[in-house]
């Protein structure tokens, strides 16, 4: 990732030429721009100011939960209702650590690939990482090519491990957070930061023993925080595997979706997500003028020797080089 534009490297890659490739809903194109989006190309920023007129037509749904809790499967279960809705739908996998299982859905990617005009299911894995926010940079403009391309329904797939999948899909629409039995102290399985994004429960997995335990103890933990005026919290118990539950999981989607139009909070949550990644992309873009900066300044050598030889300590160190770029002390 250097601070440098990368040439465009072929006609292809224009953007007037990618950005009518995306709203035409050419797949090829759709993953070209999505693997620049995840390499933080330059191509990407040209790009996107000509798709953002024609996004925020998607509800964007994140599905999220422990490791195996059986996310995919939901997601795969989602797709089918969708699909046969005629819905058309883009899948965003967040750094998954297991296929998508049904096989029905490999069809249709078999078939989608040799019918390149067939954009009913697009599904996309992106596994990168970077601590400056380039994971959720990449999965937001992923979300916004295939809003672009006119997906109806947007899934973000990620594992509710850490922080910053948590913050990834807590700009969606609608956050299905996932449950299982057998994990111990269910809530606590649950991770903290995921309980206050959830717009609905979903506990899968029902057909082991101790579902309705979770179910109750979930319960029992809403009506603790009953801070919601507008949107009362749903428990659903889903089997994924055999698709048991899904269509209701779908209505509350569905509900979810026609009560945030209803309630005005649709654009809110965008809102949240714009500002979270505008300072993430502040940040980037600081972070590689400083990088650029002090490697043309030829001063860091001389410092770190200066502090390898004791003279100076790395926080004096860093307040010169600080001073030498011409930058003021906060
Ligand atoms: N018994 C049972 N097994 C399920 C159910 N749902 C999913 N599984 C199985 O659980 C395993 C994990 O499912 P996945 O859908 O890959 O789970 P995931 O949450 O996407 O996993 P990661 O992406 O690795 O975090 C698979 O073997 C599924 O077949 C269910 O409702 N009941
Ligand atoms: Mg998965």
């Amino acid at each position: 990732m250097s601070g440098e534009p990368r040439p465009l490297h072929s006609r292809r890659d224009d953007p007037q030429a990618l950005a009518a490739g995306v709203r035409r809903g050419d797949l090829r194109t759709i993953a070209r721009l999505i693997t620049f989006a995840e390499r933080d190309e330059a191509a990407v920023a040209q790009v996107m100011p000509l798709l953002q007129p024609h996004t925020g037509r998607a509800h964007i749904v994140g599905i999220t939960g422990a490791p195996g809790c059986g996310k995919s499967t939901l997601v795969d279960q989602v797709i089918a209702i969708a699909r046969a809705a005629t819905l058309r739908v883009g899948v965003v996998a967040v750094d998954p650590s297991s296929p998508f299982t049904r096989g029905a859905i490999l069809a249709d990617r078999l078939r989608m690939q040799r019918h390149s005009t067939d954009t009913g299911t697009f599904i996309r894995s992106l596994a990168s990482r970077d601590e400056l926010g380039g994971l959720s940079a990449a999965t937001w403009d992923t979300v916004r090519i295939l809003d672009a391309a006119g997906y109806d329904v947007i899934l973000i797939e990620t594992v509710g491990a850490g922080q910053l999948e948590t913050d990834i899909v807590a700009g969606a629409h609608t956050v299905v957070v996932v449950a299982v039995p057998g994990l111990g102290d269910s809530i606590q399985a649950i991770k903290a930061g995921l309980m206050e994004i959830a717009d609905i429960f979903v506990v899968n997995m029902a057909d082991r023993p101790d579902a309705a335990q979770v179910v109750n103890d979930l319960r029992d933990m809403l009506r603790l925080n009953p801070d919601h005026p507008t949107w009362e919290i749903p428990i659903l118990t889903t089997v994924a595997t055999v698709g048991a539950g899904l269509p209701e999981l779908w209505a509350a989607i569905e509900r979810h979706r026609a009560n945030l139009r209803e309630s005005g909070a649709w654009a809110g949550r965008l809102k949240n997500q714009a500002r979270a990644e505008l300072l993430k992309s502040l940040d980037r873009q600081w972070h590689h003028h400083v990088q650029e900066r002090v490697a043309a300044s030829g001063s860091l050598a001389r410092l770190a020797e200066e502090v390898a030889s004791k003279r100076l300590d790395t926080h004096s160190a860093a307040t010169l080089l600080w001073e030498e770029l011409g930058w003021k002390q906060r």
